[in-house]
């Protein structure tokens, strides 16, 4: 069985082998190399695992599921938070070729349902920390509509289903079976702007590629002692280089619950942490803890933050050197491929002022205009690309990437941006309709379609409001049967089952909304309404 996914032409796939980029070695080679490893790989809470220990205890886990009938080419639910488990678990379906998506822990019923509809997973890999799964009465619902589940593994489970009575039981005698380096190692999870979220194949070639070269730049190596604050199962933590750069160079990982100062600073001063991944909005709360008091000694050992997933305002990026007393890295990615790094060489003024150019010199970007033409440097348009590591199209979605893709296979990612003369990318807007809410994104359609299910809802937009903190919060314009409130609206929504960043941070009543000339909802317009009220209060 393999998993079906819009492959490389021939051509580009020959050229990225021959130029060293794709090195036909499973993802599990990550860890694989360090099975005679006796350094520390992660640190979770009082639990410390060494290379070798991460290792067998994956093998434990391969081996046991391999046991219970599951095969090469299935796929795999997996909702672990920032636990060891989670790489225990991602390590083990590598070796037994199982593909994974790894929700995140703030997601719901809704975003569960709507992979598994779309991977149609074997296993179940859940935490009874989840509200979801404290109980089994949520696991029989999940089981009922999605019937190809055959097996239910539960983290901090001490019974039948538990994840650590099989991290017990002996590996004897497995041999890794992970699918070919060209096929699909696990599932990335879009941002989406879409109805449904989409799903992102990604190769062990392709990510492996985007590990290792994410490692050269940032200059991870075996002292690396990396803290992950954010939620591990995102593209930027466990890649850009993430988790998994820092165990590709031997080094250390150091979990932590969330990315707040007052968990993250005693982390740091205790393990002596010298690199962690932010999103912008915990770098304002980081300096205001420092303001208020906090002990920067604590933050001796940090030597470099970098900082991505949501724009980062100049002004914010020049204080991180001053006030923290690290360097910046700032990171432009996405799930779907490309990153761009700002340089540990280079000027401040760039550092502070651009979102970095792309990783790989074979990263083709250019910035298309409404016709697709391409325009000049220095001027905004939308960001074309494709390359190595950037994906060729979401997982069964033919019609959304017949809009995502040009003919020549380059993806459009929604970002308006401008490239100036030496390849550095500024990122200036967004033409997808997402909500980026602190780098958490919300797909305005997702929330609108489950809108209009309310029995009061009639027509339902849901926009970004600035916010000084997260960036862009979420606004739903609602036009109504009645009058509704905000709490009964949040309420409503939580209630269907989704993600609590996703419910919208403010509700307005309107008689309608305004349209286009060719009759779309028009969002400019609303956004500007919600603008003209701030500066006016
Ligand atoms: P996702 O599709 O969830 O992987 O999110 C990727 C998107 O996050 C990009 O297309 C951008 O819109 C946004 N993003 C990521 N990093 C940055 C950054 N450093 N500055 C601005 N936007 C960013
Ligand atoms: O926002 C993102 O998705 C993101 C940000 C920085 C990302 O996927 C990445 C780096 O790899």
């Amino acid at each position: 069985m393999i998993i079906p996914y819009t492959r490389w032409p021939d051509d580009f796939a020959a050229r990225y082998r021959e130029k060293g980029y794709w090195l036909d070695l499973p993802l599990s080679d990550i860890l694989q190399r360090h099975a005679d490893n006796d350094a520390v790989a992660v640190i979770d809470g009082e639990r410390t695992l060494t290379y070798r220990e991460l290792d067998q205890a994956a093998n434990r886990l391969a081996a046991a599921l391999s046991r219970r009938g599951l095969r090469r080419g299935e796929t795999a639910l997996v909702q672990l938070g920032n636990v060891a488990e989670f790489y225990i678990a991602f390590f083990a379906l590598l070796k037994i070729g199982v593909a994974p998506v790894n929700a995140l822990f703030s997601h719901q019923r809704t975003e569960l349902e709507a992979y598994a509809r779309q991977i149609e997973p074997a296993l179940l890999i859940a935490d009874r920390a989840h509200g979801l799964f404290a109980n089994d009465d949520y696991l029989a619902q999940l089981r009922e509509a999605t019937p190809s589940i055959r097996h239910v593994l539960l983290n901090r489970d001490g019974g039948e289903q538990g994840l650590a009575r099989l991290l017990e039981q002996p590996a004897d005698g497995f041999i890794a079976t992970p699918t070919p380096a060209d096929e699909v190692a696990f599932f990335q999870l879009s941002g989406g702007s879409t109805g449904t979220p989409k799903l992102i194949p990604r190769t062990h070639n392709d990510y492996y590629y985007s590990i290792r070269r994410s490692n050269e730049i940032c200059r991870f190596d075996a002292d690396t002692r990396y803290l992950c604050a954010l939620p591990a199962a995102h593209n930027y933590p466990m890649s850009s280089p993430g988790a998994l750069g820092v165990y590709l160079a031997g080094g250390t990982v150091v979990l932590a619950n969330d990315p707040s100062a007052s968990h993250c600073f005693p982390l740091i001063a205790r393990h002596q942490i010298n690199v962690t991944a932010l999103v912008p909005p915990a770098v304002s709360l980081w300096l205001q803890a420092l303001q208020e008091g906090e002990d920067r000694a604590q933050l001796a050992s940090l030597k470099l933050l970098q900082v991505g997933g949501a724009r980062l305002s100049n002004s914010l990026a020049a204080r991180i050197p001053a006030e923290l007393g690290c360097q910046l890295q700032q990171v432009f990615g996405m799930a779907e491929g490309l990153v761009n790094y700002t340089r540990l060489d280079d000027s401040d003024e760039r550092i502070f002022n651009t979102q970095g150019c792309p990783m790989c010199p074979d990263d083709e970007v250019w910035v298309a205009d409404e016709n697709g033409n391409a325009l000049p440097a220095g001027q905004v348009g939308r960001l074309m690309t494709r390359g190595p590591y950037t994906f060729r199209g979401y997982y069964q979605s033919p019609e959304h990437n017949a809009q995502a893709f040009d003919a020549d296979g380059f993806y459009c990612s929604g970002d308006l941006i401008a490239i100036d003369e030496d390849g550095y990318i500024t990122v200036q807007g967004r033409e997808k309709d997402q909500i980026n809410r602190g780098g958490e994104k919300i797909a305005a359609e997702e929330i609108e379609n489950l809108l209009l299910r309310h029995e009061a809802i009639i027509q339902a937009a849901l926009v970004s409001m600035e916010d000084s903190l997260m960036g862009e919060k979420s606004c739903a314009f609602l036009v109504t049967r009645r009058a509704v409130k905000a709490v009964e609206i949040r309420r409503y929504l939580r209630e269907l089952g989704v993600a609590d960043f996703k419910l919208p941070d403010r509700v307005e009543s309107v008689a309608e909304l305004p349209l286009t000339p060719v009759g779309k909802v028009d969002k400019k317009q609303l956004r500007q309404r919600l603008a003209e009220r701030q500066s006016a209060s």
